[in-house]
């Protein structure tokens, strides 16, 4: 899609719902009316719901499921941490996207997918990424901090991820530690942190992001319908993607500013109440060795704390838990 439709699109998405004339939209971008008729047809032609009256002008009623970068890149120019966006219609995964992109290059960025064909999760498993139902991004942020810092990264993102699902949500939103948000017992979103490091330092932190935006239960696959939930199943009408990434995006700034500056000592306890793993016997996976037993507490270093139904207690970094 040219520059001009982005610009089009995002100034028909800034005036809504007021018409806007074809003579202002070709004013502001310098371009011919005819040329605006044109740009304003082929974005019906890919779907848009836009009203044009004589006299009158244009007006955006509805854009479809995809994400347009004329319309991310102002709300992404707020975020100081993020120098650039991609856009992609359909990609293998963002995370592979990202890591390519990130060679040679030493800006921080956001790609953001409307499908992916090869989207996963932790140890390689499948993340399934239908297209235009959900948010699929991956971040590539380059913090100056020591390789050891970085296992509270995920922490402090968890937070800024569950806020912001939380705004848009009727029920309660919680974490289950370390790298999954739940509503009830259903899973709305999975992220994981990866690291691209040289011998002294680290060169970017990647982080990917799924979040289930506006499944109904059908969109769901077999796999996944019985584990799985979205944000739209908890809110009263569709989530609108782009009010939405601006504040994930303001939630994550926020908690990544923290993360640069404070001790995950902190935010414990907020983390703690955020979190929806205890008083409950729960199966635990770590380094493929399995216990049940019950979390009791997240230490200042952000380990779970774990007695096992035998008494013994286990500190964990990372785990699979069942809920
Ligand atoms: P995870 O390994 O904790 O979760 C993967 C598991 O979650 C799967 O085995 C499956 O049971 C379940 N699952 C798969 N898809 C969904 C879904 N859409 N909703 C709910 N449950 C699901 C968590 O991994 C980390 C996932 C990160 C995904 C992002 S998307 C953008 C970026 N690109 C990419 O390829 N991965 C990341």
């Amino acid at each position: 899609m040219s520059k001009y439709s982005q610009d089009v699109v995002r100034m028909l998405y800034e005036n809504q719902p007021n018409y806007i004339s074809g003579q202002f939209i070709a004013d502001q971008l310098n371009i011919s009316r005819a040329g605006v008729k044109k740009i304003i047809d082929q974005l019906k032609n890919d779907g848009c719901d836009i009203e044009s009256v004589n006299h009158k002008g244009h007006q955006l009623n509805a854009l479809p499921d995809q994400w347009y970068s004329g319309i991310v890149q102002p709300i992404v120019k707020d975020f100081d941490s993020i120098d650039q966006i991609e856009v992609y219609n359909s990609v293998d995964s963002t995370q592979t996207k990202a890591k390519k992109a990130l060679v040679g290059n030493k800006s921080s960025f956001l790609i953001l997918s409307d499908e992916q064909t090869e989207g996963r999760g932790r140890f390689n498993r499948n993340w399934s990424s239908s297209k235009g139902k959900g948010l699929w991004m991956s971040l590539v942020l380059r913090p100056n901090v020591p390789f050891a810092m970085i296992p509270k990264f995920n922490l402090f993102i968890a937070l800024g991820i569950r806020d912001a699902i939380q705004q848009f949500s009727n029920d309660r939103v919680a974490i289950k530690w370390p790298n999954d948000i739940y509503i009830g017992k259903k899973k709305i979103c999975g992220f994981l942190t990866e690291m691209v490091a040289n011998y002294d330092a680290i060169e970017a932190i990647i982080c990917g992001i799924g979040i289930n935006m506006n499944h109904v239960e059908d969109d769901f696959n077999d796999e996944i319908r019985h584990i799985a939930t979205s944000m739209r199943l908890h809110a009263d009408d569709k989530i609108n993607r782009y009010d939405f990434l601006k504040i994930l995006l303001y939630e994550i700034n926020k908690r990544y500013k923290q993360f640069l500056e404070q001790p995950f000592e902190k935010i414990r306890e907020e983390y703690i109440a955020a979190t929806n793993m205890w008083n409950r016997q729960l199966r635990f996976t770590e380094n493929g060795h399995q216990f049940i037993g019950e979390a009791f507490d997240i230490d200042q270093d952000g380990f779970l704390l774990v007695k096992d139904d035998e008494g013994n207690l286990h500190r964990l970094m990372s785990a699979d838990i069942d809920l």
